[in-house]
C-alpha cells in the first residue's frame, strides 16, 4: 500500500480545520480584478497608499475589489489578472493603523512584506490567469496591493474593511 494514497485524502479532509476556519461559518466571495492600461501606457510613480494629495485616477495600474468589504470570518478572493501583457499579484495585508504608509523599501520599489501584516497573497498571475486565497479575517482595515516592483506606487493598491 503507497502511503501517499493515505497521506493526500487526509491532509485534504484536514485542511478546512487549520487556521481554525469552521467549516459552518458564514463566508463572503470577493472578485479582484487586477487591471492595468498596458505595457506601452509609461508607469505612474509616487501614488503609494497614504500619500497626502494623490489623485487616484492618475494611476495606470490598480485594484478593483467587489464587494469592497465583509463581515469578520472567511473571506474568499477570487482574483483575476486582466492584464493583456504584465504579471500582477494581489497581498491581502492587515493595517493595524491605517493612517500610517505601509512599510515600502524604495530601492526596491516594493514593500517590505514581512513587516506590512501579510495575510496571504495570490502570487504572481501571468496574464489572463486566475487564482484564490482564503482567509479567516477578524475586523479592521486591509489593504489589497501588487508588491510587483514598482506597482504599489503606480496605484496598484485597494483597501478593504472587514466589519465586526
Ligand atoms: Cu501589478
Amino acid at each position: 500500500m503507497d502511503a501517499r494514497r493515505i497521506a493526500l485524502p487526509l491532509a485534504v479532509a484536514l485542511l478546512p480545520f487549520l487556521g481554525g476556519i469552521p467549516l459552518a461559518a458564514a463566508s463572503t466571495v470577493v472578485s479582484v480584478s487586477l487591471w492595468d492600461k498596458g505595457a506601452a501606457m509609461e508607469m505612474s510613480t509616487g501614488l503609494t497608499y497614504g500619500t497626502p494629495g494623490i489623485d487616484p485616477d492618475s494611476a495606470t495600474m490598480g485594484i478593483k475589489a467587489a464587494p469592497a468589504t465583509a463581515k469578520a470570518g472567511v473571506v474568499t478572493f477570487k482574483v483575476k489578472n486582466d492584464s493583456k501583457d504584465t504579471i500582477h499579484e494581489m497581498i491581502l495585508m492587515y493595517l493595524a493603523d491605517p493612517s500610517q504608509p505601509l512599510p515600502y523599501v524604495e530601492g526596491d520599489k516594493r514593500v517590505d512584506e514581512d513587516k506590512a501584516g501579510d495575510k496571504g497573497e495570490v502570487s504572481e498571475l501571468d496574464p489572463g490567469k486566475s487564482g484564490s486565497l482564503t482567509v479567516n479575517l477578524k475586523a479592521g482595515t486591509y489593504l489589497l496591493i501588487c508588491n510587483v516592483a514598482g506597482h504599489f506606487a503606480a496605484g496598484m493598491w485597494t483597501t478593504f474593511t472587514v466589519t465586526p
